[in-house]
């Protein structure tokens, strides 16, 4: 009887077992299922837009695409388009002379991302002389067909020209303080262009251009000069030695580079890229700054030490030869076949002050 009872109980407890282990099975194998269908699902969606002709926003990219159809010389492997000039950086990173680059493909493939361009320049004290040239002439040659937005930074907006703009572009006078020492009015660039990155220049472009104002545009500046983080070749230095290169060198300052370092030579009044990559380069060089602050001492070039020893530890992806700073002093080279953006000769005993 014992021996039955408990052999009933056994076999009720296996056919438990067996339910709770059927059920699981289940449970799994449906779960299983509903999984791949979800991932399937996606899938399908996303080659259904994409196959859908109802959807007219795919189609706008088609009838793009269909358009881009364009002739032009195909590029010779066997045969670059310069020979006298480097072309790139060990690292790859294209430098931009003219007769390098095909300006239609360019302009097509930004056009195609409706890229928007801000170009900063400080206009404080007496600066502001050089305003009025400096944004005529960029209405002729700079990013010309594009959207332009200029970020003049000034303590003296009442002495910014209301000058007619083309389509597209828009001036945008911003309010800072001037400063008591020249070098501060310089190496500030640093710290007010970070700050109106984070504030507003991410909020209205996508590249900035950031330079000097005593300056004047003499020929075309498109987007060919535009990449992630860029700067230019100092019309000075583009031949010379690194002994020769006029680096800070005291190590006890933040900008030092050792007379066996360093790639080229870089202007301080031209530098940019996408406004995420202006906004490090632009954190970096005013902490640096600050530091030097703090331990007396001010690079030899101010702001052009610092962005120089920037680049020299983050590399720039692009880098534009001097024909894109020029200054008529250095005369006119071989290598420089077109003057594109050429300092405008200034008094300094009466632009200047202490
Ligand atoms: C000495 O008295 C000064 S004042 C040196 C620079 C000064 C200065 C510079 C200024 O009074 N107001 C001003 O707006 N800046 C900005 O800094 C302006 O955008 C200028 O292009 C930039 C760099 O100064 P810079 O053109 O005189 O430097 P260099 O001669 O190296 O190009
Ligand atoms: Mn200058």
């Amino acid at each position: 009887m014992v021996f039955t009872d408990n052999w009933r109980k056994f076999g009720r407890m296996k056919c438990w077992l067996f339910t709770i282990c059927l059920a699981l099975l289940f449970i799994f194998l449906f779960s299983w299922h509903a999984l791949r269908n979800s991932e399937c699902h996606s899938r399908a969606m996303f080659s259904c837009k994409a196959l859908s002709t109802n959807n007219t926003e795919y189609l706008d990219q088609c009838k793009e695409v269909k358009l881009q159809r364009k002739l032009y010389n195909k590029p010779e492997t066997l045969k670059p388009p310069r020979t006298d000039v480097l072309m790139m950086t060990p690292w790859l990173a294209p430098i931009v002379w003219d007769g390098t680059f095909n300006i239609d493909i360019l302009n097509d493939q930004f056009h195609q991302r409706g890229v928007r361009i801000g170009l900063t320049v400080f206009a404080i004290k007496k600066y502001t002389v050089f305003i009025k040239t400096f944004l005529e002439t960029a209405e002729k040659f700079f990013m010309v067909g594009h959207k332009v937005n200029y970020y003049v930074f000034t303590d003296r907006a009442s002495e910014i020209p209301n000058i007619t703009l083309s389509e597209g572009r828009r001036l945008v006078v911003l309010d800072v303080p001037g400063c008591k020492r020249w070098q501060d009015v310089t190496m500030r660039r640093m710290e007010m262009i970070h700050n109106y990155s984070r504030e507003l220049f991410i909020n209205e472009v996508d590249y900035l251009v950031c330079v000097d104002v005593d300056m004047r545009f003499n020929d075309h500046v498109g987007v060919e000069i535009l990449s992630d983080v860029f700067g230019a070749l100092h019309p000075g230095f583009f031949g010379a030695s690194r002994q020769e290169f006029t680096y800070e060198r005291r190590s006890r300052s933040q900008a030092c580079i050792p007379t066996d370092e360093g790639d080229f030579y870089y202007a301080g009044g031209y530098f940019g890229g996408i406004v995420e990559e202006v906004y490090k380069l632009t954190c970096h060089c005013h902490q640096a700054i600050m530091i030097d602050k703090e331990n007396n001492i001010e690079a030899i070039w101010h702001d052009e030490s610092h962005l120089n020893k920037y680049f020299l530890y983050h590399k720039p992806t692009r880098i534009l030869s001097p024909e894109y700073i020029w200054m008529d002093d250095y005369g006119s080279p071989a290598a420089v076949k077109r003057k594109r953006f050429i300092g405008v000769p200034k008094d300094n005993a009466q632009i200047r002050f202490k």
